[in-house]
């Protein structure tokens, strides 16, 4: 049984190694919202909320969510008893549209207080049987097609096993042409726009089209799965979808009309595990692979991700870096690697994340926190 009695928000500030650019924005210092959730017993557990610092990407921010998790999301689980974990996201969502990462960010420290309370990996509880995750590297938008090149084959000799390029409009055939021809044919590459493009755009898809690129992710607006059925009838390439598949009912969509042929599952977007567990199994069911996004996050958020991606239909390489690609120090220990054929290990040896929070870190990193419990206790 799982009853939280306290919820702690606290706000860090991390600096990423390098500026990350996609077609809507650049981060350069990600702002993340973690959430430590507290039962009776004084056990804990760690949730962290990937909302951007701008909409540029969802309309959820870490502004928003730290209105919503103390006003409406803390006191549906305060005090409430759960069987298991898996039963937060009905409770979750009862009458309350959207704000998933808002949602998933406490859905998801429940199902690490589950896998700690009951001592076993967070892998396992989530139904997980892969032992390492065949990892991805996501390369933000380059000054030049030599530049992107560089990063690329720098990153391949590392062992990525998949190279997705950020594209926008003007930074798009040439960048990915570039980066195809340092890598090779075992290249393994994938472009992500971000929704940059419309239909009108028809030529740049058939342009890339023709580069015999994995997938083409997010290319249309990041709500629709309308016109992106269109573009696929006009592509060999598979569509992946992100944005577009806010839960298991847009899945559905995407199958029945044929709107992409992969989906990028980040729990986060989705309001939770118990989500993204029912958007693996039925695009299992119906023969679409799927993979663990990212969302640059701390080795908290990468500890669920290495879980998630766990799960045996996450047959293609997850963007599940290693802390090095984003920090100069994590606030988990020991960091989180990939070896030199380009795999993360999955934490089995310990019980819930797999890896050790540094209290001490993120105290120094935080630069705000809020403590809610039930009222009138
Ligand atoms: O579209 O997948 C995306 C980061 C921020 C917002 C959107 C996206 C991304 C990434 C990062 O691609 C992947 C990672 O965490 O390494
Ligand atoms: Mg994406």
């Amino acid at each position: 049984m799982l009853s939280v009695e306290q919820i702690v928000l606290r706000e860090i500030r991390l600096p990423l190694v390098e500026p990350f650019q996609i077609s809507s924005g650049t981060t350069t210092e990600r702002r993340i919202l973690l959430v430590e959730v507290i039962d009776r017993s004084g056990a804990s557990a760690w949730g962290e909320c990937v909302g951007g610092e701008m909409p540029n990407y969802s309309p959820e921010t870490i502004d928003v969510a730290w209105l919503m998790i103390p006003e409406w999301i803390a006191p549906r689980v305060l005090g409430r008893k759960f069987g298991a974990a898996r039963d937060v996201h009905a409770v979750l969502d009862y009458d309350f549209r959207g704000h998933n990462m808002s949602k998933a960010a406490i859905e998801m420290a429940m199902w690490a207080l589950e896998a700690e309370l009951r001592s076993m990996p967070l892998s396992k509880l989530l139904g997980g049987t892969r032992e390492k995750i065949p990892t991805g590297i996501s390369l933000g938008i380059q000054k030049d097609p030599a530049a992107i090149a560089a990063k690329a084959l720098a990153a391949h000799k590392q062992g990525y096993r998949k190279i997705k390029v950020k594209i926008k409009p003007g930074k798009d055939v040439e960048y990915i042409r570039a980066v195809c021809e340092a890598l090779g044919p075992e290249g393994h590459v994938m472009a992500d726009a971000n929704n940059a493009y419309t239909l009108a755009d028809l030529p740049v898809m058939k342009a890339l089209d023709e580069l015999g690129l994995v997938m083409i992710e997010q290319p249309l607006a990041w709500d629709d799965v309308v016109q992106h059925a269109k573009l696929q009838r006009e592509l060999r390439t598979p569509v992946c979808l992100d944005e577009s598949i806010t839960g298991v009912a847009q899945a559905q969509n995407m199958i029945e009309l044929d709107s992409g042929r992969i989906v990028n599952i980040k729990a986060g977007r989705v309001g939770g595990f118990a989500e993204s567990i029912a958007i693996h199994d039925l695009c299992q069911k119906h023969g679409v692979p799927v993979w663990c996004g990212g969302m640059l996050e701390s080795g908290i958020g990468r500890a669920h991700n290495v879980a998630l991606a766990s799960l045996p239909n996450f047959s293609l390489p997850g963007d599940v870096s290693p802390s090095a690609r984003y920090w100069t120090r994590d606030i988990v220990t020991p960091e989180w690697t990939m070896d030199s054929e380009g795999f993360v290990r999955v934490p089995l040896d310990k019980p819930g994340l797999g890896v050790t929070v540094d209290r001490a870190r993120i105290e120094e990193l935080c630069v705000r926190t809020e403590s809610v419990t039930k009222k009138g206790v």
